[in-house]
């Protein structure tokens, strides 16, 4: 039974009766919030009736199922692309028009799940998308954290960090799945004992957690799949139990209940770094063992005691190691519970796990104390130190040499550490790495011994985005004008976007194409009028850098590239250059240091040049306050040139890189992640490559001799620019605010901003240049958007499943 559309009249009537029932108002007394609740709960109608028919069609699949695990899924506001995928993003906004609502006034009062930090937990988030589109039964398995990440303020100068507070005022899209609650155990002792010839091992004394499950639709572009993204919330097992409350144990019950909640409270803001805390092994235990218990019980459901068929029907793909422990978990539960032997349970570990790596950056490498370990998970642990001893045996007979050094680097628990990737390596049928280079720096490098031993394992699935949000939604006049160009296959084929390769050359595709660009600026400003009370000037070459702040992702090169420019423009009556708006978005770690000392230099110099009205006339910075998804939609689309200048060889992948792209923004990046693959798409001529190749910096990192006081010396506006740091010229009031920076880059500069900073102020001056001859630049702007089709996380899911997951579009002709 197709799913009945809802036409314009009938969404006008359902608005008007939920404003009536849920709130006693007409639309006239409904204040925005109230309207938005009552347009989101008529679409969650219309998802519901979804869902309930693609469930009853799911209780009988027999086929093979995907769960997705993922201590983040940054998801971002659900109603307008609930809309889009429901295909009725018309009726909606006719209905809306009719009744005289704005619906970007509305679309605000959306409160945006923020649970995630960044490229890790945003690629989660497309690729639920994704796999609802093409039809692939997955589930994505997360924790409801009650606090997401914190909101950024700037406040004299700084960030300040303030809760975020997501699910004050109710969560329409999700809904509780009672029936699936289930008990997650931490602490106590294992006994071990013979019971008819067999080792069983019984745990005592724990303390008990209950998982209660919020699952949030996903639903399909055109599709009739409606995922579930399921979100752990972490309740007291006791606080509800009678018999405490009676014998006047209402207190401890309640503490009980904190010390439970406590678990899911809130998201950790670190991003690439990682920290050994107590409550984080917690939360990835927590999620991890809920989501397997879960799986456990379907699989169950669906096949009995068939273990043998479970690889069969069960995929895992843990998102990085913070899923890690569902190899002992699975392990644990196939074992203790269904009483299977170590050999089988194993051997049916290592055919359902599969494992990706997203950082190649040693700080961000999991590894947690054994002792902690043992104590918070002790039946957890005694398997890992099983594993590893079979791990370890099977390296000596390898190698023929129990005491080979490559053993200690491989091994699951060392010096009294247990390593995350080493166990999710040699416990997963599948490694990948997140773009091409990234894949191969993990055989080369990182995983190099395992590499040798097991190489079938490995492979390079490059990342990608959801053009569904990322272009459809965020940018809906250049989607019109691609749909009235070429047609609309391309929306569910986008590497059609290339049937766009030839109107480069069509004036007025390149004149409607630049009125877009343009708007899209226009509508920036006006969101930053609203948010910071500070406007842009559509005229500008509009140039972006939005990402995580850190060290590696070089925003410190653009910010001595702005002093640079400052220093010529004020230093040189007659120099001009194509006006430019520099406009960042970021958000430091709270506990990073150099993060944040990065994002008071940055304001500083928006300050400075905003003083000056000689530079202001050529320069703008803005600093975007609390860049998450919903700003990303606006702000994307009204880039020209996006800053991609991680230092070669540390950015995994990057994604924002291909966000920017198919909006028409060109890229200025070195060859590192992604940013390889979008050279090899458009061709050198529609990008601006820049700095050292990983093969050069891996040989500087080996012969540790570089010197940055070398380049200070001989780089004159380099040394100038460096100086104005510390001088007073940046921080009047206070010369030494950044003198870590300072020092840090004169005597350090582990990431060689220094060293490929003159080749990046000479792509620069190309930038400049180009921009001001308009036709070149459009040519270059609209190649960028007709190449990134490949970039469709739609292209990355359907490779995952084609060397991976082997699960397929399902066929609703079949069980
Ligand atoms: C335990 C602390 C911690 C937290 C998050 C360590 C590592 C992480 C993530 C793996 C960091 C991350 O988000 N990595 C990014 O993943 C993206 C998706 O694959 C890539 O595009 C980025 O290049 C990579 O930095």
């Amino acid at each position: 039974m197709p799913t009945t559309k809802f036409d314009k009249e009938s969404i006008k009537q359902s608005i008007l009766g939920k404003l009536q029932r849920y709130n006693g108002r007409s639309l006239e007394d409904a204040n925005e919030h109230q309207i938005y609740h009552a347009i989101a709960s008529t679409v969650r109608d219309q998802v519901m009736q979804k869902w309930a028919e693609y469930r009853k069609k799911d209780k009988t699949y027999l086929g093979k199922r995907l769960y997705y695990l993922s201590v983040e899924f940054l998801t971002g506001r659900s109603l307008m692309c609930n809309m889009l995928n429901l295909c009725s993003t018309d009726a909606y906004m006719e209905a809306m028009k009719e009744l005289g609502i704005d619906w970007r006034k509305v679309v605000r009062e959306e409160p945006e799940p923020g649970l995630g930090n960044g490229g890790l937990g945003r690629l989660a988030a497309c690729f639920m998308d994704s796999l609802s589109s093409l039809d692939i039964p997955a589930m994505g398995c997360t924790i409801r954290y009650e606090y997401g990440l914190f909101r950024q303020k700037l406040l004299n100068g700084q960030q300040v960090e303030m809760p975020d507070d997501w699910l004050e005022n109710g969560n329409v899209w999700e809904v509780a799945a009672m029936e699936d609650a289930c008990e997650v155990h931490f602490g106590g002792w294992v006994e071990e004992k013979q019971e008819d010839d067999k080792l069983i091992f019984v745990e005592h004394d724990y303390n008990t957690v209950q998982a209660v499950p919020y699952d949030m639709p996903i639903v399909g572009y055109d599709t009739q799949t409606v995922n579930s993204l399921r979100m752990w919330r972490a309740k007291s097992a006791h606080s509800m139990d009678l018999k405490d409350f009676n014998s006047g144990n209402y207190i401890k019950a309640m503490q009980e209940e904190e010390l439970a909640a406590v678990i899911s409270k809130v998201l950790y803001p670190e991003d690439n770094h990682y920290e050994g805390k107590e409550l984080r092994l917690k939360q990835h235990y927590f999620f991890t063992s809920a989501t397997l218990q879960y799986a456990l019980k379907d699989f169950k459901r669906r096949f009995g005691c068939n273990f043998d068929l479970f690889p069969e029907k069960v995929t895992i793909q843990i998102n990085d190691t913070h899923p890690g422990l569902a190899i002992p978990e699975l392990m644990r539960l196939l074992m203790d519970q269904e009483g299977l032997g170590w050999d089988e349970a194993s051997a049916i570990v290592q055919r359902t796990v599969a494992y990706t790596n997203h950082t190649v950056m040693s700080e961000a490498l999991e590894r947690w104390p054994e002792e902690m370990v043992r104590k918070l998970l002790p039946r957890i642990y005694m398997i890992l130190q099983e594993i590893n001893r079979r791990v370890c045996a099977r390296l000596a007979n390898h190698y023929h040499n129990g005491m080979d050094p490559r053993i200690a680097g491989m091994a699951i628990t060392a010096y009294n550490m247990v390593h995350m990737a080493n166990l999710c390596v040699s416990m997963s049928y599948s490694v990948n790495g997140v773009s091409q280079l990234h894949g191969q720096i993990l055989k080369d490098k990182t995983f190099h011994d395992y590499y040798e031993i097991m190489p079938e394992k490995f492979s390079a699935i490059t990342n990608g985005i959801t053009h569904r949000r990322w272009l459809m939604v965020a940018n809906p006049g250049l989607r019109d004008l691609i749909t009235e160009t070429i047609g609309d296959k391309w929306i569910r084929e986008p590497e059609r976007l290339h049937d766009l390769l030839p109107y480069r050359d069509d004036a007025a595709f390149r004149e409607r194409f630049q009125r877009i660009k343009r708007d899209n600026k226009i509508a920036f400003s006006n969101m930053l009028s609203a948010r910071q009370n500070m406007t842009i000037d559509p005229n500008t070459l509009v140039d972006v850098q939005a990402k995580r702040l850190h060290e590696y992702k070089r925003q410190l090169l653009n910010a001595l590239h702005i002093m640079v420019l400052y220093n010529r423009i004020m230093d040189d009556p007659s120099f001009t250059m194509q006006p430019r708006t520099f406009v960042f978005g970021a958000k430091a770690s709270p506990a990073y240091y150099m993060a944040k000392q990065i994002i008071r230099l940055l304001l500083a110099i928006s300050k400075l040049i905003d003083k000056s009205p000689r530079a202001r006339e050529m320069l703008q910075v803005v600093f975007l306050e609390n860049y998450d998804v919903s700003s990303a939609e606006c702000l994307i689309p009204a880039a020209d040139l996006s800053e991609q200048l991680s230092l070669a060889g540390k950015e995994a992948s990057g994604t924002g890189c291909m966000k920017f792209m198919m909006n028409g923004a060109v890229t200025i990046g070195t060859m590192d992640g992604a940013n390889i693959e979008i050279c090899d798409q458009v061709g050198l001529d529609n990008i601006y490559i820049f700095g050292m190749r990983t093969n050069t910096v891996h040989d500087l990192e080996r012969e540790g001799s570089y010197q940055p006081m070398h380049i200070f010396e001989t780089n004159g506006e380099l040394r100038r620019a460096l100086t104005q740091m510390i001088d007073g010229t940046l921080f009047p009031e206070n010369a030494a605010a950044v003198q870590e920076i300072y020092h840090n880059l004169l005597f350090q500069d582990t990431y060689y901003v220094l060293k490929d900073f003159g080749s990046y102020s000479m792509a620069q001056r190309r930038v400049d240049q180009d921009y001001q001859d308009r036709e070149k630049w459009l040519h270059m702007a609209i190649t960028n958007t007709a190449c990134s089709g490949i970039f469709s996380s739609d292209r990355t899911i359907r490779e995952y499943d084609d060397k991976i997951w082997h699960i397929g579009s399902r066929d609703w002709t079949k069980r």
